[in-house]
């Protein structure tokens, strides 16, 4: 049998398109459903695209193409998200301008993106890094600026030796490493711009709510830990200091049940209690400054501890017994609560072994039991809510929970027991303030102009944007470079026209990626970030498509963003999330060769095609993230070249579910390359016919019944796949079978029901290979000379609509439809079997 060249198909219909996007006279199906907006998270142009790419870019070309074809005005954007540090280092490496590199590497990769067969709305195409950009970043900033939410702040900060910058909290892994260089993080002290999310942070959970059963359960999980809300009491306990009342510490806690178990106060370093003992006691002073070096370094925390000399603490309950020690230690969090915790050695895992260490010989007092009369063992603590003891008088036999709420209740009014209020309901967060200067170069320069007679001042709208100069040396060293050049630095105040300095941060670059969605709503105008109509036309985004690797910053800064937009007007007001629903694509892994004694990885020529090392030996084989140390890269164009692009797209929706790894593996795709074949073979032996309409559907014999059915099962379960559940692995095994159900049909290729049959199979399979797709149209039309530029477009797949088939194909042979009367009414219509149907009546 002949066999057809599918990348050549692939290359041809994409040169037609090509011109035709250039013209703006792409086919489009008529558009009846108001708006779509389908999103894939925009790639940094690194210089290559890679298969993640290829992957998430598949994804979202096939669903928006979809879309299009159920009659949505869809919009299918794309863009760069071009500041960052790589830029940066290839001029310090290679002496390029980063400018120069970066551009160069988007127009390379749009380049390659075209190879992929994808339909982008290239007309709207942005690249932060671009002034037309960075012009609205600034202006939102300022906008922040002017809602007091953009600030400066003395602060100790996460400092990258090695990249030379500061590093957001987000950025520094859970062994206190960079994310991005590697390197171990110290601390510095400096004035940096932090933006107000927290200002945001109840919405920013509670909306989590809104996105259930549209994201994915474990993004939303991330997020939700990640804002750590945590809902408790602030209670106050009584100071005495040298046998003197001294005031009274407040501790945030979420066991007030537990508080009977109090015996000690345990402060973090920064506390005004511990400000204020230090300078009298210089044994402290001296332990604190300890703490302070250690702080340049990664560490255990809790290891390190200084008991107040002459301090001690009572109890709400029992304000005359100042019996319990109040201590410095570094295991309380600065700025988290109160800065002051409650210790209750028996209860709380850190406050046990915080207790053997430094306690002062009492055993723990366990005042909750895990059932009435049941003691928990003494041994560790015991960390359950439970039934409250006789330890805790008048709470005996209370429930934990029970407990938590009567006791707030009780140290929330004065009475004739307590003075005064002792404490109050309180909810404390994890999030913190987002640091967003950075002391590095190619990023959006903050708006900012420090003037020694009028302080910060905003850059006025008309000298917006505040632009990077581009011809700068960059040395790597000596922080910010922008803070080196005098011409960028010394400008005029533009309140008092005195001589003031321009602020020589830049932006993090997840600054420029919370807000693009938006830009691509009205990507050309000049003098507003974008317009509110576009905004009320398009948002929320439909559907987003990205890493799982962004599921906790990238998407918290977009909401935050959205819901800092939303608050002051300039969103629409159902616009309250920016992501409707969310798909996250797998990673794609490589097959990997290594030698199994030595653990090194093997080129892929170090290996046969049975995996055997040169001398022999077995090579073990794994499937790990693409990397060049590891040798088991795969070029996305090099696959394409060899497979066709639609051949490519089609194996990767395929080879794996796409939230799961996809393993890279070329033996599969052959499997996929030979469906194509037997479809398009399929497609010759009927071209040329005439296709029935739908409504001329009807079928007379069993097998056209059978294909008819077939085709309406997958007809729904394609579009379920696309729309609802994104199972688009499955939907090409459905497809699949169709195309084997087709080849083994026993009716005629001229047979008008196969004909239809094989017509819409096209139509569902066009989102996936919509060259091969349209090649197999025109052939079955007999239009071959559709590819010409001026033909007729509305012939072409293209243009078509979704399939939406028939219910009543669904039917099943041997069953018919049976109304079932009780007591002479009709109750129900059902399907029943045939051979079963006098049995039913
Ligand atoms: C007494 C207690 C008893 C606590 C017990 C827990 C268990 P989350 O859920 O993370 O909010 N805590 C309060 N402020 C702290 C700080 N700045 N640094 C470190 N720990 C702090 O944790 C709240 C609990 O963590 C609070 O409840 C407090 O200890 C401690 F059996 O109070 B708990
Ligand atoms: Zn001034």
């Amino acid at each position: 049998t002949t066999t057809i060249n599918l990348p050549a198909i692939s290359t041809k219909w994409q040169q037609l398109w090509r011109k035709e996007q250039s013209t703006n006279s792409l086919p489009t199906p008529p558009e009846t459903k108001g708006p779509h907006y389908t999103l894939s998270m925009f790639p940094y142009p690194s210089g290559a695209l890679h298969m993640g790419h290829l992957r998430v870019y598949t994804i979202s070309d096939i669903l928006s193409r979809f879309r299009r074809m159920q009659g949505y005005t869809v919009l299918h954007p794309m863009g760069w998200d071009a500041f960052g540090l790589p830029a940066e280092n290839a001029a310090i490496e290679r002496g390029v301008q980063p400018g120069e590199w970066t551009r160069k590497n988007i127009s390379k990769m749009k380049e390659q993106l075209g190879g992929m067969g994808g339909r982008f709305d290239w007309e709207r195409e942005i690249a932060t890094c671009e002034p037309e950009y960075y012009k609205h970043t600034q202006k939102l900033f300022l906008l922040l600026h002017e809602h007091g939410l953009a600030y400066r702040k003395k602060s100790i900060v996460n400092w990258d030796p090695i990249d030379m910058t500061v590093l957001a909290n987000e950025q520094v892994d859970a062994s206190g490493r960079s994310w991005r260089s590697g390197a171990v993080v110290e601390k510095k002290e400096l004035d940096q711009w932090f933006l107000g999310i927290t200002k945001f942070q109840e919405a920013l959970v509670d909306d989590l709510k809104t996105l259930e059963g549209k994201w994915p359960e474990r993004v939303l999980k991330m997020q939700e830990n990640w804002i750590g809300r945590s809902v408790g009491a602030n209670v106050r306990f009584p100071v005495q200091v040298d046998g003197k009342d001294a005031g009274e510490v407040e501790c945030f806690t979420t066991r007030l049940d537990t508080i009977h178990g109090v015996m000690f106060l345990a402060l973090a370093p920064s506390h005004p209690v511990v400000k204020e003992a230090a300078e009298k006691d210089p044994e402290l002073k001296q332990f604190l400054e300890e703490l302070e070096k250690r702080k340049t370094t990664t560490y255990e925390t809790g290891q390190l501890a200084y008991r107040l000399k002459d301090v001690s603490a009572a109890s709400p309950f029992a304000p005359k017994l100042f019996e319990n020690g109040v201590y410095v230690t570094d295991y309380v969090v600065d700025g988290y609560g109160t800065g002051a915790v409650m210790g209750v050695p028996a209860h709380d895992e850190r406050d046990f072994s915080f207790w053997q260490k430094f306690g002062d010989g009492r055993a723990p007092i366990f005042v909750i039991d895990p059932a009435e009369g049941v003691r928990a063992p003494t041994d560790r603590p015991y960390t359950n809510p439970g039934i409250l003891n006789e330890v805790t008088g008048q709470w005996n036999l209370f429930r934990s929970a029970d407990a938590r709420k009567a006791m707030l209740e009780y140290f929330s009014h004065a009475t004739w027991k307590l003075q005064k209020p002792q404490g109050e309901a309180k909810v404390s967060y994890r999030l913190r303030d987002w640091l967003v200067s950075r002391q590095r170069y190619w990023g959006a320069p903050v708006p900012i102009i420090h003037c020694p007679t009028c302080g910060e001042v905003p850059v006025p709208d008309k000298d917006l944007p505040v632009r990077l100069p581009e011809d700068i040396n960059i040395s790597g060293r000596g922080g910010s470079p922008l803070a080196q050049s005098d011409e960028f630095v010394n400008c005029t105040c533009p309140k008092c026209s005195g001589p003031a300095k321009r602020d020589t941060d830049t932006m993090d670059t997840f600054v420029d990626s919370s807000w693009y969605f938006l830009r691509f709503l009205d990507p050309h105008n000049p003098s507003h970030p974008f317009s509110k109509e576009s905004a009320a036309k398009f948002l929320p985004v439909n559907t987003y498509v990205g890493g799982v690797e962004h599921a906790i910053l990238h998407l918290l800064y977009s909401r935050f963003f959205t819901k800092f937009l939303a608050s002051i007007g300039m969103l629409p007001e159902h616009v309250t999330e920016p992501f409707e629903r969310l798909l996250t694509q797998g990673m794609v892994h490589g097959r990997t060769y290594s030698d199994p004694e030595t653990g090194r990885f093997l080129l892929p020529e170090e290996v046969d095609a049975e995996g055997r090392m040169k001398d022999g030996r077995q090579a073990t084989v794994t499937w790990e993230k693409m990397s060049k140390s590891k040798h088991n890269g795969v070029d996305p164009t090099v696959c394409i070249e060899k497979w066709g692009a639609d051949t490519t797209r089609a194996h990767i929706l395929f080879a794996s579910p796409a939230s799961e790894v996809l393993e890279w593996d070329e033996e599969k795709i052959v499997g996929v390359s030979r469906w194509l074949q037997r479809l398009y073979k399929l497609t010759s032996d009927s071209a040329g016919q005439k296709i029935p309409a739908v409504e001329d559907v009807k079928a007379a014999t069993k097998e056209e019944r059978e294909l008819l059915r077939l085709l309406q099962r997958t007809i729904e379960s394609t579009t379920q796949g696309f729309a609802e559940t994104y199972t688009l692995n499955t939907i090409i095994s459905d497809m699949i079978k169709l195309t084997n159900t087709l080849v083994a049909s026993p009716l005629p290729a001229d047979n008008p029901i196969r004909l239809f049959v094989l017509a819409t199979h096209l139509k569902l399979l066009f989102p996936v290979c919509p060259a091969f797709g349209e090649e197999c149209w025109a052939l079955l039309h007999g239009t071959p000379d559709v590819a010409a530029e001026a033909s007729d477009k509305s012939t072409r797949l293209e243009a078509q609509t979704w399939p939406e088939g028939r219910k009543e194909w669904l039917r099943e042979e041997n069953v018919t439809e049976c109304v079932v009367q009780v007591n002479g009414r009709v109750r129900f219509v059902m399907d029943v079997e045939v051979e079963k149907k006098g049995g039913v009546d």
